[in-house]
């Protein structure tokens, strides 16, 4: 009987341990099986080759599917890798409704899903002016930052990234709140309850942020946005650092003048104490209508920033100028977040009104709730942008199909931009 169990135990434990083996080594190939394909799928001219677009199940009647499917098959991981799945997501997939924002590499448009009839804001970058700014690192961040943090309530959320030949997409939640600084200028301050709410809800967001190691460096106006229940959205990790331990520090960095720290304006190491200067300033704005150190003259403003004391108005409260004071420090060392970060001001008296459990789950009713009739109620964009005509090219340019040297260089830099979400994560 004894030995019977031995020689069954043996055989049980040599099964187990091959049955061990061939996964690792079935997981081994497939990681290398998706490896080779998102190197090949990378290269534009590789892609159309028919033998591979075979391999891919790739029908080459349909040149724009046939790109934005290289493109999404690059994003999946090799645990989520499967080529019978009907993943793809590809700019035709869209109606483009609307411009709601420009920067210097692209646009943000208002987007429906044609099939789901789901509204997207979805950022469309052109490859060549990246490239030309030397710009992918920041882009390939901001990608990557978003995929880290789409859980968050205050951060926008990212759905899906694909790429065609000339173009990156980033489909986002749309909000149509409006800028909050759009609602400040019409205000001109905002009442502290209803500053300390924003600020809160800011925090929370930059202290979600460190923990996963990444500085946003960027905290500005334009970024702050209002959803249509009165939340903040902050959007555009396009400057954000990551891998920001935190004790580390880093020093490269281009941003608005207005809102930049110190150590920033003289190009020292920074870190992420940087993102509590940029919430002083937001804060201060919203409570005197005007950045702390202000001047029209920006020369003087520089100046301003890195020597002239803060000096604070009476006529916010104690709490409030305090937690002015300890943002606004000069020297990053002593200034409020510097030690225990986020937990810092969680507990500064300014925020003791605030329970942040309700914060973070949106149980705090906003004070203010933006007027929109719906989706499509566009009146706090700026009419600069949505009054201009979408172009088409936005769903489809002659430029996708050309396979060039600089195609293949782009392909290159942005290797592995695209992202799916996983089955049960998908939204449209
Ligand atoms: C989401 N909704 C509206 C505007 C936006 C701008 C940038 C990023 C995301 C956005």
């Amino acid at each position: 009987m004894a030995v019977t169990e031995t020689a069954s135990d043996f055989t049980y434990s040599k099964m187990r341990g091959i049955v061990v083996f061939l996964t690792a080594f079935i997981k081994q190939r497939k990681i290398g099986l998706n490896d080779f394909i998102q190197k090949l799928v990378s290269n534009p001219q590789i892609c159309q080759h028919p033998d591979v677009c075979v391999f891919l199940q790739i029908d080459q009647n349909q040149p724009d599917e046939t790109e934005a499917y290289c493109n999404s098959r690059t994003s999946l991981d090799s645990e989520e890798f499967d080529l019978s799945s009907s993943y793809s997501v590809k700019p035709s997939d869209f109606d483009y409704l609307r411009i709601i924002g420009k920067g210097s590499f692209g646009k943000v448009l208002l987007a429906k899903h044609k099939e789901t009839e789901k509204y997207f804001a979805v950022k469309v970058l052109q490859k060549k002016n990246i490239l030309k700014k030397k710009e992918q690192k920041h882009i390939m961040a901001e990608r990557s930052v978003l995929l880290k943090n789409m859980k968050h309530p205050f951060l926008v959320g990212l759905h899906y990234s694909f790429q065609t030949t000339a173009k990156l997409y980033f489909v986002l939640d749309y909000v149509n709140g409006g800028e909050l600084f759009y609602h400040l200028q019409r205000e001109h301050v905002f009442l502290e309850p209803r500053a300390r709410f924003y600020a809160a809800e800011i925090a929370s967001a930059l202290g979600y942020l460190h923990a996963l190691h990444i500085v946003y460096r960027d905290l500005k106006p334009e970024n702050i946005l209002l959803d249509s229940q009165g939340h903040i959205v902050l959007t555009d990790f396009g400057l954000c650092k990551e891998g920001v331990e935190p004790n580390g520090t880093t020093s490269t960095f281009c941003g608005t003048p207005e809102y930049l720290a110190p150590e920033v304006l003289e190009k020292q190491a920074y870190d992420r104490t940087v993102d509590w200067w940029c919430l002083g300033t937001v804060l201060y704005e919203m409570l005197y209508g005007l950045p702390p150190f202000y001047s029209r003259n920006t020369a003087e403003m520089y100046n301003n920033i890195l020597n002239k004391p803060l000096q604070l108005k009476p006529y916010v409260s104690n709490s409030a100028q305090e937690l002015l004071e300890g943002l606004l420090q000069k020297d990053r060392v002593q200034r409020l977040g510097a030690k225990n970060d986020f937990l810092e001001l969680k507990f500064h008296s300014f925020f003791s009104p605030i329970n942040w459990d309700d914060l973070m789950a949106k149980k705090i009713a906003p004070p203010f709730v933006p007027t929109v009739s719906g989706p499509t109620d566009l009146q706090h964009f700026d009419p600069e942008f949505t009054q201009q005509p979408v172009p088409t090219s936005v769903a489809s340019s002659p430029e996708d199909f050309l396979i060039t040297a600089s195609a293949r260089e782009a392909a290159e830099a942005f290797l592995g931009f695209s992202y799916v979400p996983p089955v049960d994560d998908t939204c449209l």
